[in-house]
């Protein structure tokens, strides 16, 4: 019952987006040509032409965070059909072929990076290039939902790019609230603290610091040429925000732990779930923390309707208590 009332939510919802996306593209169809015009009348060529439409987005896209978008500046990700337990895609460019060169971000020319719609079951791994294109790689959905994918890319000659899409694997439905906000994870064994509270619209200093037993982690492994990666994603839409850390393993500056320091600077007031991958023991890890930018007027929302109580992280959730 509850299930299902969830499903059909998700549906009816998923019904609305469709819908309402039609309705733009319907409007700005016979709308944008006259828009152009008005902007440029030397330029009516171009505004008429579909390489307007490209222009118009990318210019609008160049003020959204990463990963809201399944096709940005003509490149297009595109989930291809793969065995089970395999994830594979292309990203086609704006010749709409597939795109087969590319350049090493991060050590890796593709950064591919999973979350559930609840921001649960993070993933991120780096799929193998085929000539014609194809990115596979044992696939990252661990289990049933509505997964969102996260392309993180360079295309030689092109800027770098997050695109995103959903990937849909059947089965139950079993969603989890956002955890609460806390300064404090556990990961196999390891606890990391977190330092540093997040401000819309500016740069802020977060400092995670990794131990063990009790004792300060001081031999952290490089991890894709840096001590930490951290992805932030904002809860409701999942824009992506791939944070880097201060200094690089072997600058003679940056200690190998325990504490890593990121400059991060998040889009909006709301909850972020932030995941950091950290190398220690030959295995990377991945804490998760939820934080709160910001001034916050209401609870998480995806806080269960049945609790009534006050929970003991109610406090983060009044006006005036976003930032202490
Ligand atoms: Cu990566």
């Amino acid at each position: 019952m509850n299930t299902a009332t969830k499903l059909s939510g998700f549906a009816l919802g998923l019904a609305a987006m469709f819908g309402g996306a039609f309705g733009i593209g319907h409007l700005t169809g016979p709308v944008a040509p006259a828009a152009e015009t008005s902007h440029d009348t030397t330029d009516t060529d171009h505004g008429a032409g579909a390489a307007g439409h490209g222009d118009t987005g990318a210019t609008d896209a160049a003020h959204l965070p990463g990963g809201l978008l399944v096709s940005e500046r003509g490149y297009t990700f595109q989930p291809v059909a793969a065995p089970t337990g395999e994830f594979a895609f292309r990203i086609t460019g704006p010749d709409g072929r597939p795109v087969t060169r590319y350049e090493v971000a991060h050590d890796k020319r593709m950064h591919l990076i999973v979350a559930r719609r609840d921001l649960s079951g993070f993933r991120h791994v780096h799929p193998d290039l085929a000539d014609d294109g194809t990115w596979r790689v044992a696939s990252p959905l661990a289990g049933p939902g509505v997964w969102r994918a996260f392309a993180d890319f360079t295309p030689t000659g092109g800027a770098a790019l997050t695109l995103g899409v959903d990937v849909t694997v059947p089965g139950a439905l079993a969603t989890r609230p956002l955890p609460a906000p806390a300064t404090s994870a556990t990961v196999d064994g390891y606890t990391v603290t977190l330092a540093g509270t997040p401000e819309p619209g500016r740069t802020s200093r977060l400092t995670l610091t990794v131990s063990r037993d009790g004792r300060p982690v001081t031999d952290l492994q490089p991890h894709l040429g840096a001590y930490g990666h951290l992805v932030a994603l904002r809860q409701g839409d999942l824009a992506y925000l791939h944070v880097h850390p201060e200094g690089e393993p072997g600058d003679g500056r940056t200690p190998a732990g325990p504490a890593v320091t990121f400059a991060a600077e998040v889009p909006s007031a709301g909850a972020y779930r932030l995941y950091l991958d950290f190398r220690h023991g030959d295995t990377v890890h991945t804490a998760e923390f939820t934080v709160l930018a910001g001034d916050q007027t209401a609870p998480a929302p995806t806080a269960p309707a049945t609790t009534t109580a006050p929970t003991p992280d109610a406090e983060h959730g009044t006006p005036g208590h976003g930032h202490s």
